[in-house]
């Protein structure tokens, strides 16, 4: 019936009819909250990305998906400290640590290859492999060496010879036994834009191609390419360029570029890029730049067509809806739900700023998180507090426009200036957090009590905001949430845990608060912390101060993909035309 339907009602031939009927329609961003730099390969039909993620930890987080459109989180390149020893303690910078990875696959091995910024001896290139990236151990310490170039790219040439094509377009030949760069050629300049980067070579038809990035990575970015019939050139810019772009529109998803390009198993070219969903005023964005999807075409010796980024997007047939995955990682639009059962393993999706305090976080033995708070707090400062050696927060990206974060937390902080709360986290200059803070009750008695204290760090933070914590409340934990009312406002609420239908509403913030600012490359994450504020010594906070996350929440409530509409988090459609 239906077909019949399109048989009479398409004034196209049947061939092309049941092809328009095949389209699918997706929303975008695929990887929704801070999913920067994607770079995806499809092995035997399952589709795997890596996206930066500069100085978090664990890192180089890989998604796998048989669909394109429900991604499993499966493992981190970059999960153990001594995968590279004393990097993360010696990165100071909050915008350093690893960009702009590249995932390729080659001989039955992954390969991920990225540059790591921040390191004394220059910028270090890493290759991580592994024949099973649904095991995190399975990815091994990395082959190293310092690269003159960023942005690196992998490349098998026809006679299996790896090359390393490098930001600008340079293609490096390098010793990987040794790390000797034994050659640097010089492929394509450009068609003249800023800050070329993010290249890819790709071989079809008899050409090689290039793709790259320009114009910086704000509004300005673009996605050029060019090709030639031998590998060190002379390559011929497309006649298209930009080939991707929405600079100098008023679109909603702004900051197009860094794309990667792939085949499904029906043979259909999809690319992938990051966006930034900020409309051209580039004010309020606090999600960052997310992984879009978008179909090409990619005829016999032409050059590639991408459909334009939109938040509703139609293309090819997508493969049939599978969450069919090895592993326990979430889907990247799936709520948390934790409330660390002993003998549970640490959710996948939960990360650092830096690798943490050794023995900083586990599952309490009676169920529950168990966090010994660091001397230095989220802001840090100085030398020894500045965070380098760890920070005890932990945290998840913001996936949703709109969302509810709640966090049950058991904080009794034994010591003035002592804390422990939640945070809404871009940077370590750029925070706003819901505490619960030890003050001095009684100076005479040297006494302590509970507050709940509201305090934002970065250029448009509001003022402090102090509430005593409720007598009705007892000694019970608190109930701490982080809610985005609307897309450009976050509140922070607070209740006891038998009256949460009455929280207190102790601050809100502008989430220009925690857009680009000093964390231009990153995006917002939702966590937890406690700190004994600088005392105790060494890597030390006095002895009994460890809060406990009894319970740990995070829904969806509503994606924007255009700067008015919002749907429904969580459940992505497609449908036949
Ligand atoms: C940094 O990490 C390395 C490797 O884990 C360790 O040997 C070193 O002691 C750490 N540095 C500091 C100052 O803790
Ligand atoms: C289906 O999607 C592809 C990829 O975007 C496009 O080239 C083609 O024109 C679409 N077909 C129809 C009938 O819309
Ligand atoms: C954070 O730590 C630094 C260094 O110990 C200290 O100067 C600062 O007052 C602390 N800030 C807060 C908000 O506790
Ligand atoms: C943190 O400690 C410093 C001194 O070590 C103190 O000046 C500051 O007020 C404390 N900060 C908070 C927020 O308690
Ligand atoms: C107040 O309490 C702290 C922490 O228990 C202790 O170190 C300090 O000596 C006490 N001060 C007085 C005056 O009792
Ligand atoms: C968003 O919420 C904030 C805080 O409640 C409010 O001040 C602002 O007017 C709201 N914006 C819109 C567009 O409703
Ligand atoms: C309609 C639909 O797709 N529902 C799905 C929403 O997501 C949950 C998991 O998060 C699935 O179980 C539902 O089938």
């Amino acid at each position: 019936m239906l077909s019949l339907i399109f048989l009479i009602t398409c004034a196209l031939s049947w061939q092309e009819c049941l092809a328009t009927a095949q389209n699918s329609t997706y929303f975008n961003p695929v990887l929704s909250g801070w999913h920067s730099d994607p770079s995806c390969i499809q092995v035997d039909g399952t589709f795997y990305c890596v996206t930066s993620t500069f100085i978090a930890f664990p890192g180089l987080p890989i998604y796998a998906s048989r669909d394109l459109i429900n991604w499993r989180l499966i493992s981190h390149a970059w999960n153990r400290e001594s995968q590279l020893p004393g990097a993360s303690n010696q990165t100071h910078g909050q915008q350093e640590g690893f960009y702009a990875a590249t995932i390729r696959h080659h001989d039955g091995e992954f390969w991920v290859i990225c540059e790591y910024l921040g390191l004394p001896g220059g910028m270090l290139a890493t290759i991580f492999k592994s024949s099973d990236p649904y095991t995190e151990t399975s990815w091994a310490d990395p082959i190293t060496f310092i690269t003159p170039a960023g942005d690196l790219d992998l490349f098998w040439d026809d006679d299996g010879k790896l090359y390393i094509p490098a930001g600008g377009a340079v293609l490096l030949d390098v010793d990987l036994a040794t790390g000797e760069i034994l050659d640097s050629t010089a492929l394509w300049s450009g068609t003249g834009g800023v800050w070329p980067e993010g290249p890819h070579l790709y071989r079809k038809d008899g050409y090689y191609y290039i793709s790259s990035a320009e114009g910086g990575t704000e509004l300005g970015h673009y996605q050029v390419m060019a090709r030639s019939t031998s590998l060190t050139g002379p390559y011929e810019p497309c006649p298209y360029n930009p080939v991707l772009t929405n600079k100098g529109t008023d679109e909603y998803f702004q900051t197009v570029g860094h794309a990667d390009l792939f085949q499904d198993l029906s043979g259909n070219w999809w690319g992938v890029a990051l966006s930034t969903r900020s409309g051209p005023e580039w004010s309020i964005y606090p999600m960052g730049r997310e992984t879009v999807l978008f179909p090409v075409t990619w005829d016999e010796g032409e050059w590639p067509v991408m459909e334009p980024v939109r938040g509703e997007m139609s293309g090819w047939p997508l493969p049939q809806t599978d969450r069919n995955l090895p592993g326990d990682g979430l889907f990247n639009a799936d709520r948390d739900m934790y409330d660390f059962p002993a003998g549970s393993r640490f959710p996948l999706n939960l990360l650092y700023w830096r690798a943490p305090p050794e023995g900083a976080f586990s599952i309490a033995p009676e169920g529950g998180l168990r966090i010994s708070p660091s001397r230095a707090n989220l802001t840090g400062d100085g030398d020894e507090l500045d965070g380098r050696l760890g920070i005890s927060f932990v945290g998840r990206v913001q996936t949703d426009s709109l969302f509810k974060f709640q966090v049950l937390l058991d904080a009794h902080p034994p010591y003035v200036d002592h804390e422990a709360g939640v945070t809404l986290f871009l940077t370590q200059n750029n925070h706003a957090d819901l505490g619960i803070v030890s003050r001095a009750a009684d100076s005479c008695k040297n006494s302590t009590e509970r507050v709940l204290r509201f305090r934002a760090v970065g250029d448009t933070a509001p003022p402090e905001n102090i509430v005593t914590v409720p007598e009705t409340w007892g000694a019970g934990p608190i109930l701490l949430t982080i809610e985005a009312v609307n897309a450009t406002h976050f509140t922070f609420l607070a209740s006891s845990d038998s009256q949460t239908e009455e929280p207190i509403e102790v601050g809100t913030v502008s989430g220009r608060l925690v857009s680009g600012q000093s964390g231009p490359f990153t995006g917002t994450i939702l966590g937890v912390y406690a700190t004994c504020n600088g005392s105790g010594d060494g890597s030390r906070c006095p002895p009994d101060g460890d809060v406990y996350v009894k319970r740990w929440t995070y829904a969806g409530h509503g994606q924007l993909y255009t700067s008015s509409e919002v749907r429904p988090s969580s459940n992505y459609t497609s449908f036949g035309g």
